[in-house]
């Protein structure tokens, strides 16, 4: 018997800067990550998304792969730049006809299209004002997104405001690795982090104005708190670590409001909130999503940290490094070492009970809503044979893992309604470059960006094919 219900949506996801390429084609305008790539020092592995995997030209080519992979819906995003050019102002008509052409096709050949509107491209113009932790911003992503609505709302019926509102907040603001690469800023942090959920809040309810048909909502990158068996303080400790990664993003968007215990933590952090405004609170009431994207990779396992500075830590390096993720906040909470869980060679946790963790959580916190697992996956080194063909095992392993607690999470009454395998084919992965790969498909770099379906690609269709 199948775990899922018939019209459970099995898919693959990827994101605009990091898969279409064709970075200055047909009147798209220049984005914060096009500038970073190409000028910065601190992208470290110098790569940059100027062709990438070429999506822009092989669309229809990975659309029918997904197809051939029993996959029934396609989660992309929009580039801003690509409509915008300036991020406000004249729309560019060659960025509506690539993206009507990519979602006709999906339409053509029977793939539900989910739509991001922000993947963390900015068009550089947005950036220059200062991105979100600019206000005004938020007025530029609204005529944006209704833009959008206006040209591909009678067509696309899962729409997303943002992608990971807090980790790229987090990547631009606390480790510095992102544009505009400030580090350690907490101010900035939580000022970008509010503004995004502010923004998304008005385009949901845009959206729902506009008495466009299908569902809106907003992805989180999963961030559920586990707090170590010898921590001294664990619901203190547990409060703050939940404050700051997940308190802004899931209270907005599933209750239309900002937390009672934000302001408290925001005060021990010093930072200073008055860029929340009180008019701020019916938007957020009317904002209410319709349902949760949730991407699920890793949890937040977290102790006490009295002494020492507060530091963090990140490996864009991957085998090179043996840094490993987390962060360490002076008086408040250090993320640690469980000597039980493997890491991927990025110094990430690899953790599949994170996925039963998280949707449990959702559901008692916020009760039942429906959630898409927007993406999962794992980044890996590989090495093709001669066939250009990659056994990815290890993938597979762990993404049946996640997927097994996912039906166990099912079972115990929460509603998920898809699952996104994180990517379709490889792709760019933000500041690691091309050797970092996702993807289902193996795309060769140096040989016309070919595809090759790998192992994980038959297995994800098998196990699709399983369920229907
Ligand atoms: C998510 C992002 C994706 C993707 C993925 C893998 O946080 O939404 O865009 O990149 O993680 O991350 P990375 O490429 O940094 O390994």
């Amino acid at each position: 018997m199948s775990k899922v219900k018939d019209d459970f949506l099995w898919g693959s996801a990827t994101a605009a800067y990091q898969c279409e390429g064709a970075w200055n084609e047909d009147g798209k305008g220049l984005g914060e990550w096009d500038v970073f790539s190409h000028e910065n020092p601190l992208n470290i592995n110098g790569a940059t998304g100027d062709v990438s995997c070429d999506f822009y030209h092989h669309y229809k080519e990975d659309i029918d792969l997904l197809v051939k992979g029993g996959q029934n819906s396609y989660r992309f995003s929009i580039s801003w730049a690509r409509i915008l050019p300036d991020g406000r102002g004249k729309v560019n008509q060659g960025g509506i006809d690539f993206y009507n052409r990519v979602i006709d096709y999906c339409l053509e050949k029977g793939v539900e299209p989910n739509v991001t509107l922000f993947h963390y491209d900015l068009p550089n113009t947005i950036a220059l004002e200062g991105g979100f932790e600019n206000r005004n911003t938020i007025e530029a992503f609204v005529e944006y997104a209704k833009t959008c609505f206006q040209y591909f709302g009678n067509r696309v019926k899962i729409w997303v405001t943002i992608n990971e509102p807090k980790y790229y907040a987090y990547c631009s603001n606390i480790v510095g690795n992102y544009p505009p690469n400030h580090k350690l800023d907490f101010q900035r942090y939580f000022n970008v982090m509010y503004n995004e959920a502010l923004a998304s809040a008005k385009v949901v309810n845009i959206f729902h104005e506009m008495g466009l048909p299908g569902q809106i909502g907003i992805v989180h990158d999963s961030s559920n708190v586990e707090v170590a068996p010898d921590c001294k303080e664990p619901e203190k400790v547990y409060l703050r670590a939940d404050m700051f990664y997940n308190g802004i993003i899931l209270n907005t968007a599933l209750k239309g409001e900002i937390p009672v215990e934000l302001i408290p933590f925001l005060h021990e952090l010093k930072v200073d909130y008055s860029f929340m405004k009180l008019e701020d609170a019916l938007d957020f009431r009317e904002g209410i999503v319709d349902f949760i994207g949730m991407n699920v990779y890793n949890r937040f396992y977290v102790t006490d940290y009295s002494e020492g500075e507060t530091e963090v830590f990140h490996n864009n390096k991957g085998a090179k490094s043996k840094m490993k993720e987390g962060i360490r906040i002076k008086n408040l909470y250090e993320t640690t070492d469980d000597p039980n869980t493997k890491r991927n060679l990025w110094g990430r946790e690899i953790y599949p009970r994170c996925m039963y963790n998280t949707l449990m959580e959702i559901k008692n916190k916020y009760g039942d809503f429906p959630v898409y697992i927007t993406e999962n996956g794992h980044g890996m080194y590989e090495q093709a044979d001669e066939k250009g063909y990659v056994e990815d095992d290890d993938r597979i392993e762990m993404m049946q893992g996640y997927i097994d607690f996912m039906f166990k999470a099912i079972e115990d009454g929460c509603d998920v309604r898809g699952y996104y395998a994180w990517s379709t084919m490889d792709l760019y992965s933000w500041v690691n470059g091309y050797e970092k790969r996702y993807g289902l498909v193996r795309v060769d770099f140096e040989d016309n960006n070919k595809r090759y379906p790998k192992k994980s690609y038959f297995w994800y269709k098998d196990l699709i094919e399983s369920m229907r």
